[in-house]
């Protein structure tokens, strides 16, 4: 078929009018600035569509945050597509388990040029560039309510009639751990289904799982909690004649959320541990290249000689107060940075698999700890055992479900070092 060159825009996961809820001792200027971000990166993306020419935006899910969808959001998501479509882009969009079609949404009417996708099958709609010729068909299809525990992707079949295809689905490719499994569906079966494109949605950080045909997740467009690091936007995807694909990412969050490590090797003192941290947020916070607002985590790691005073109760906590303190207030700083916490992941001098050889309590726990952490059954076990009176609580227990073994064998590790350090004062007492 003959073809012309096109560009068009993969996003996903908007979740519009997010609450950042659960942030502790946040001034209102930040929590403010949050509340609005998932709309200011809404409005970048309009931006970006309007600089860059874009011929059509695909949305692949999740725009809202809740399925009952907030009036502001859905007026906002309105007047935006309407700004988009006025400038002769189309826009496609299909639901995720955020905003299935069932949740309750006010009776507004979407911009013409918007297509939605509906939840009964997957449909097919022609997408033109911004002059006017086909340049691909869009097949996708909606979530009818939010736990879709069947393989959509198995209904997507091919029309014949435009140079490219390209499919829009919210999706857990090859059961990622750390999603919901919605709409579960296999990278082999997408890679030989016969599309040039599977734009996705569902697991927040943007990934191109294959090349040729490419099957791609976006990721959101602004970070919602610590677990969200790093740049957040969406892909500028541009296809020339002769059907090869260039990919590039546009950063569109307002507020990034990042981790930063510091180590505490070699530190003798507090002294020295407050040199380090100052000059870590120092040089984070006079980065030239920084130029939005910045929540931090800081994780505290290494081996050092005062591993023992970090875990004393509200060090920690203590030490973030301090760190807020020397920052600039949101109110003086445009680009702000705000510590959003620190986790303490430090080892002490003594080694555990020293302390594993000997005789006596402290040996038999760490053999049993390290034993524990080098099987995902053991770890499961021991949580489950020394957990147990929490399983009693709901939501507790499904929390719990969801963690990794690799939460397990972090905090298995941290039992281990705190058991330590714990037995040591004791033994110097
Ligand atoms: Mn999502």
């Amino acid at each position: 078929m003959v073809s012309v060159p096109f560009t068009f825009v993969h996003a996903a996961d908007l979740h519009l009018d997010s609450p950042f809820k659960g942030l502790s001792k946040v001034p209102e200027p930040i929590r403010e600035r949050l509340r609005e971000s998932t709309f200011e990166a809404l409005r970048r993306l309009s931006d970006l569509v309007k600089k860059e020419k874009i011929d059509f935006v695909v949305l692949a899910g999740d725009l809202f945050d809740a399925a009952d969808r907030s009036l502001r959001a859905q007026l906002r998501l309105q007047r935006t597509l309407g700004e988009m479509t006025s400038q002769g882009t189309q826009v496609f969009v299909v639901h995720g388990n955020h905003d299935p079609e069932s949740g309750r949404q006010a009776k507004l009417d979407w911009p013409p040029g918007v297509f939605v996708f509906g939840s009964a099958g997957v449909d097919c709609f022609p997408a033109y560039s911004r002059e006017g010729e086909l340049v691909a068909h869009i097949y996708g299809i909606s979530y009818p309510t939010s736990a879709v525990k069947d393989n959509l992707a198995l209904r997507f079949k091919k029309r014949e009639g435009a140079p490219f295809h390209l499919a829009l689905l919210h999706a857990n490719v090859d059961g990622d751990p750390s999603h919901d499994n919605y709409a579960p569906c296999k990278l082999e079966e997408l890679a030989t289904a016969g599309f040039d494109y599977w734009a996705l949605g569902h697991v927040h950080d943007r990934r191109v799982l294959h090349e040729y045909p490419h099957v791609v997740y976006s990721g959101n467009i602004q970070g919602r909690s610590i677990r969200e690091t790093g740049p957040k936007g969406a892909y500028v995807v541009s296809v020339s004649e002769s059907g090869s694909i260039d990919m590039r990412f546009r950063e569109l969050s307002d507020v990034r959320w990042q981790e930063i490590s510091v180590s505490i090797e070699g530190l003798e003192d507090e002294q020295q541990l407050k040199n380090r941290l100052l000059s870590a947020l120092e040089e984070l916070n006079e980065d030239d290249e920084r130029d939005r607002p910045m929540l931090v985590r800081i994780r505290l790691e290494g081996r050092g000689v005062i591993h023992d005073r970090l875990l004393q109760p509200n060090i920690a906590e203590e030490w973030l107060e301090e760190l807020r303190e020397w920052l600039a207030s949101p109110e003086e700083q445009e680009a702000w940075l705000w510590p959003e916490s620190i986790v303490v992941r430090t080892s002490g001098m003594i080694r555990l698999d020293a302390v594993a050889e000997e005789e006596g309590f402290a040996g038999e726990l760490i053999r049993k700890g390290i034993a524990a952490s080098g099987s995902s059954d053991l770890s499961k076990a021991l949580l489950n055992d020394a957990l147990e009176s929490l399983q009693k609580q709901p939501k507790i227990r499904e929390w719990l479900a969801s963690c990794s073994h690799e939460d397990s064998v972090e905090w298995i590790n941290q039992a281990m070092e705190l058991a330590l350090s714990l037995l040591r004062v004791d033994d110097a007492g």
